[in-house]
């Protein structure tokens, strides 16, 4: 797809000139003669570059300039004449990514065009590849639920918070009964699949503020901040319900399920990470003592 260049001068010859060119190079091009004109376009249109001259009635491309990165993601070049009092440090500052003299050849002006476009798709794909690792950072691969380094991360958040504002913090430890036999028996692969569909499982039962970890192999964690340890056990109940429900079939024709067991437990004052963990562990211990299958606090 053509990029598309929005050009602004009041100096009609120059405007028109330049559309000319750019347009037989290709671009989509659009013109303006003021910047109030150019921001009326913008509000439909938005191009790839802007380039504007600086010097205009009203409103200066500098202003303009400002305008448009605060408000739209697109670069701005400004042109000005040699005798103007403006700097390029000024263009600059207000945001442009280029500076061009008026009279220029249309060959300098292309090629700075098309260093601005080249630049701009880097940036694009240097963004998106700083989110997506981010993203995979906080992530486990296998559930899609947030990893144990977020758990981590998350829980100290979340018991400072309660430490210093006294916020309610419940937390749920889930662990798969007797999963060892069931990748014994179905194979590894299988007892992956099982695997992911915990991690939808337990999501499809979170309110909005909640949060599901893959806290180790078969073991899970689901932090409900703003929650009770009455609220908390439903939850931890429900999870519970649903697992149960869940049908597999690691073998055509063979038909299974599998149980897990829960420990709950609210934080309580003066409790730290390690020991709001640890005694929600043991809650999840006493789960599995009394014959799996349940949630225990
Ligand atoms: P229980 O918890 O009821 O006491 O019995 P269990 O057999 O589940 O015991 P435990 O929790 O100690 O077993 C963990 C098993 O989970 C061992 C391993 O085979 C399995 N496991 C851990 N991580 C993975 C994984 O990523 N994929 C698969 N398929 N299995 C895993
Ligand atoms: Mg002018
Ligand atoms: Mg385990
Ligand atoms: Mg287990």
């Amino acid at each position: 797809m053509a990029h598309a260049i929005l050009i602004v001068d009041d100096d009609i010859a120059i405007k028109e000139s330049v559309e000319e060119f750019l347009t037989l190079m290709a671009y989509e091009v659009k013109s303006a003669e003021n910047a109030f004109q150019a921001v009326d376009i913008l509000k439909n249109f938005q191009p790839d570059i802007v380039l504007t001259d600086i010097m205009m009635q009203g409103m200066d491309g500098l202003e303009l300039t400002r305008l448009i990165r605060e408000k739209y993601d697109i670069d701005v070049m400004v042109m000005t004449g040699y005798s103007a009092d403006y700097s390029y440090e000024e263009a600059i500052n207000s945001g442009a990514s280029d500076f061009i003299f008026k009279p220029f050849r249309f060959e300098e002006l292309n090629l700075r065009i098309k260093r601005m476009l080249r630049e701009a798709a880097f940036k694009k794909e240097r963004d998106k590849l700083l989110k997506d690792m981010k993203k995979l950072a906080i992530t486990d691969g296998l559930t899609g639920l947030f990893n144990f380094r977020q758990f981590f991360h998350q829980i100290k958040q979340e018991v400072e918070r309660f430490q210093r504002y006294s916020r309610d913090l419940s937390l749920l430890m889930l662990d798969i009964d007797f999963f060892k036999k069931y990748n014994d028996t179905w194979g590894h692969l299988e007892g992956d699949k099982v695997l992911m569909s915990m991690g939808m499982i337990i999501s499809s039962c979170l309110r909005s503020m909640d949060s599901a970890y893959r806290y180790g192999g078969e073991e899970f964690a689901v932090l409900l901040p703003e929650t009770e340890l009455e609220e908390a056990c439903l939850v931890g109940t429900r999870i519970g319900a649903n697992v149960r429900k869940a049908i597999f079939t690691p073998e055509k024709g063979v038909q299974t399920s599998v149980t897990v067991s829960i420990g709950a437990a609210q934080i309580i004052s003066g409790e730290d990470v390690t020991s709001f963990i640890k005694r929600t562990d043991k809650a999840l211990y006493r789960s599995k003592e009394n014959g799996r299958n349940r949630l225990t606090v």
